[in-house]
């Protein structure tokens, strides 16, 4: 069939109708007649496809708008690439930001179904780790919302982060399985289907003009297949689309094989290429090292780059325009590689000379770095990427002989500092170093917070931030205030909204007008109250899932993160073993009760980092269970953490922990969550925190601890930290009672080696810091006993949050770095 030219500006579908009627019938009609069920026997999970199907009809007339508004402005798109996409679930997001809220709950009930309970069968769509997968999320919500015309492209990994299970204080991984009972909200697009090469080698080829081009000849071809999701931004303002590809043999089966009787040996192939997309590796902040995971980068990249041109040819015929058109902003390095794909695009398929494709390629891309730990910075063997990729591997070397020459006739640059800035790493086997590749590949660098940006030109960049000095920028992470304060906390939002009107659902920074009301008993009563009932679900939640009571009216005090040695969860409890110490010993003082809550999850061969979790299981087990606390103190370590579970439990923590070694955490973005909804935080001066203070003011934060530049000292020095440990006898008590087992008497040395570390090196400074962090407890406990003041505070975290919007953090790169226009 010859195809006929598109019209963008033809007629669109009718929009679906939005009364409950329509709803009803609809989603009636969608369980018939798309999942196949008799209303008689649906179960739970039936109605949740028919009712996903009837919310995203509502949201496609939106998505067909927004795609053929792109096409016929020729408006600029920004390609957001991540190798993780914390998503979490999608309905309640999508009937939110679309108004469906009302009438769907209305329809549902007329079926004799509740909404709630669907909200909460969707499975997490749990496709990245923590933060940086979890901030990606954010940042597609608010590009839809402030209308920026972009698509995230990742990886449809089959199984997302493991599932957490505990055995006697263990933390056990099992599978993850988001996808058993399909994915209603996604497209299968078999049409967008490109091949993805790796392996063979690199040939010169002569073309008819007399030119020599070089052309890679893999010899190992999989399929990139892509799978399209909508992301409606709020009140519908537009809808992007998530594209996520899933990698498929080219042939299915091996015939031959088969019939000669191999038939396992016939599905090799096949096996082979689905594992490249087969689970995303549970790597926090680690690079990992498997070539694996070198496939999945440069399968995602090379997918999302072939797309990427193919539109742009598509729409515009040349490539001159590239940077005009088309940003592309690369998430951490983990797709650094997709700079040296679209070289090869750019000059080896399409014929453009090296010095030109360079500039179109720099201007096209941008590279956020979000960590400084030296163990996340990837480099892959030069070997590996030779037999994997030759062909980048050439282009990799010619991108560094071009920087090189570039440094040696900088003036003031020494040869040494030339060296620094190579993109192979000399060091113990060649390596190439993915930062280096992305930075010299970028106009823009940026980091994640102001600090963390400083210390980024200061430390792992120091000596490309000489050479380029304009190129690193800072953008302060944000949150979605509608997934993190309007739909995880119906009730603050309706609150607030009695109180200052309804602007700050549309303009976040209006929460201010809250502020004048901080010190009005009235209106901290209904705050406290909002607090309390968020609390008492929580408890609830407690109670079913750990059979553990814990009391709404303590304090709950709150570290849910990735579990890390530099995130100190160890810091605190070992302040909870200090507490439970000195109420024993003086039960007549007046106790602030607190429950100590945890949870998160650690890297599988992160040996330390699941010791601590059983460590706080340990505590709990002994500190629940002795009468002699009274309930004054409940330590709760929460299994399985996602973004579901956050959303229970971030609207009722009352203390949030952000407890970093200085200058180790790039921003944190659960610190801001937080904050939105009315807790006060206890934290170092790193990452966000530092924002934050400035925000809120000194008042209505409570800051402990050693700066960066002080931990920076006492490392410099190698300060041997056992005087900290000394002349604090509480601590020592403490690690005492731990490292002889106190709490493990069933395997007394099981914490010897890690106490031992405190008093060997104390990397992270859990000792140094101690007595700090102690003493900003003990603050704690004086506001929370003064309740107006505590509420005061509360009060002023929420209207303070304004600046943690990912629509400010979103507008600020569209500005900054993607020249796009945004409302
Ligand atoms: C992280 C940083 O550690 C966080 O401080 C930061 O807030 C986020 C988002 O910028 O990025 N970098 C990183 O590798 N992770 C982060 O959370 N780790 C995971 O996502 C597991």
């Amino acid at each position: 069939m010859p195809q006929k030219p598109i019209v963008y500006d033809a007629p669109t579908p009718e929009p679906r109708s939005t009364t409950v009627e329509a709803l009803q019938a609809e989603i009636l009609e969608r369980l018939i007649y798309s999942v196949g069920k008799d209303p008689i026997v649906a179960r739970p999970h039936d109605w949740l496809k028919a009712t996903i199907l009837a919310v995203r009809d509502r949201v496609m007339d939106r998505w067909m708008e927004s795609s053929r508004e792109t096409w016929r402005t020729s408006n600029k798109r920004v390609y957001y690439l991540s190798l993780e996409f914390l998503i979490g679930r999608l309905m309640r997001d999508a009937i939110s930001n679309v108004g469906l809220m009302e009438p769907l709950n209305q329809a549902l009930k007329n079926l004799d179904v509740d909404l709630g309970e669907l909200i909460n069968l969707e499975p997490d769509a749990a496709l990245g780790n923590g933060g940086l997968g979890r901030l990606a999320a954010c940042f597609l919500e608010s590009m839809s919302s402030v209308k920026i015309p972009a698509y995230g492209y990742g990886i449809r990994y089959a199984h997302g982060l493991f599932r957490q299970e505990m055995s006697e204080g263990w933390q056990v991984e099992l599978p993850e399985d988001w996808l058993a009972h399909g994915n209603p909200w996604e497209f299968e697009r078999r049409e967008s289907a490109y091949e993805v090469g790796f392996g063979g080698h690199v040939e010169p080829v002569t073309d008819p003009d007399g030119e020599v081009r070089q052309e890679w000849r893999p010899n190992e071809h999989l399929l990139a297949v892509a799978y399209d999701t909508p992301i409606v931004g709020w009140r519908g303002a537009r809808v992007n689309t998530l594209r996520l590809w899933s990698a498929q043999p080219i042939d299915p089966i091996l015939l031959d094989k088969f019939n000669s009787g191999d038939h396992i040996g016939a599905l090799e192939e096949s096996a082979k290429a689905e594992a490249i997309t087969r689970v995303l590796y549970p790597a926090d902040s680690t690079a990992a090292g498997q070539e694996l995971r070198l496939r999945q980068e440069f399968f995602f990249s090379s997918a999302s780059l072939q797309d990427i041109v193919r539109r742009h040819l598509q729409q515009y015929g040349d490539l001159g325009s590239l940077p005009d058109k088309v940003a592309i902003q690369l998430n951490d390095t983990h797709p650094a590689i997709s700079i040296c794909e679209l070289m090869r695009i750019l000059v080896d398929d399409n014929g453009l000379k090296w010095a030109d494709a360079w500039k179109l390629s720099k201007a096209t891309f941008g590279y956020t770095n979000h960590t400084l730990l030296p163990e996340a910075l990837e480099s892959w063997p030069v070997a590996l990427l030779e037999r994997l990729l030759p062909r980048h591997m050439q282009i990799i070397y010619q991108i560094n002989a071009d920087i090189l020459a570039e440094a040696r006739s900088k003036s003031g640059f020494t040869d040494q500092q030339a060296a620094a800035v190579s993109l192979i790493d000399e060091h113990g086997g060649r390596r190439v170093r993915m930062g280096q590749l992305a930075f010299v590949g970028s106009h823009s660098i940026n980091g994640v917070s102001a600090l963390h940006t400083e210390l980024m030109k200061q430390t792992v960049f120091a000596d490309l931030h000489k050479l380029y000095p304009d190129r690193i920028n800072n953008k302060t992470n944000g949150i979605t205030p509608r997934r993190w304060l309007m739909q995880c906390n119906p009730a603050l939002t309706k609150l607030v909204t009695e109180r200052i009107g309804p602007e700050f659902l549309d303009d976040i920074d209006k929460l201010k007008l809250l502020a004048p009301h901080a010190e009005d008993p009235g209106f901290q009563k209904q705050f406290a109250e909002v607090k309390l009932a968020n609390k008492q679900r929580l408890a609830k939640l407690i109670k079913d899932r750990m059979n553990l009571n814990v009391s709404p009216d303590a304090l709950f005090d709150v570290q849910i993160k990735r579990i890390h040695e530099y995130k100190r969860q160890l810091l605190n409890i070992i302040h909870a073993v200090t507490l439970y110490d000195e109420i024993r010993a003086h039960p007549e003082r007046e106790w602030v009760p607190r429950v100590k809550i945890f949870a998160g999850k650690a890297a599988p061969s992160y040996w330390n980092a699941k010791l601590i979790i059983k460590l706080i299981n340990d505590v709990a087990r002994v500190v629940n269970n002795d009468p002699a606390v009274r309930g004054l103190l409940k330590v709760v370590f929460l299994p399985n953490y996602n973004v579901s579970l956050a959303e229970v439990i971030v609207p009722a923590a009352d203390l949030s922990e952000q407890i970093s070694t200085a200058g180790m955490e790039a921003s944190g973005t659960g610190n801001m969550k937080f904050m939105a909804n009315g807790a006060v935080t206890i934290g170092t001066m790193d990452g966000a925190n530092v924002e934050m203070h400035t925000e809120v003011g000194d008042d209505n934060i409570v800051i402990f601890g050693l700066t960066t530049e002080e931990v920076e000292e006492k490392r410099r020095r190698s300060e041997v930290p056992r005087s900290a440990i000394d002349t604090s006898p509480r601590l020592r008590e403490a690690l005492d009672s731990i490292a002889s087992g106190v709490f493990s008497p069933d395997d007394p040395n099981r914490y010897r080696d890690l106490v031992g570390g405190l008093y060997d090196h104390d990397w992270f400074m859990v000792a140094r810091d101690f007595d700090a962090y102690a003493a900003a407890q003990t603050k704690v406990d004086k506001l929370w006993q003064d309740r107006a003041r505590w509420n005061a505070m509360a009060i002023r975290n929420t209207a303070n949050v304004g600046f943690f919007s990912s629509d400010r953090t979103i507008r600020q790169y569209a500005k900054d770095i993607w020249g796009v226009p945004t409302t």
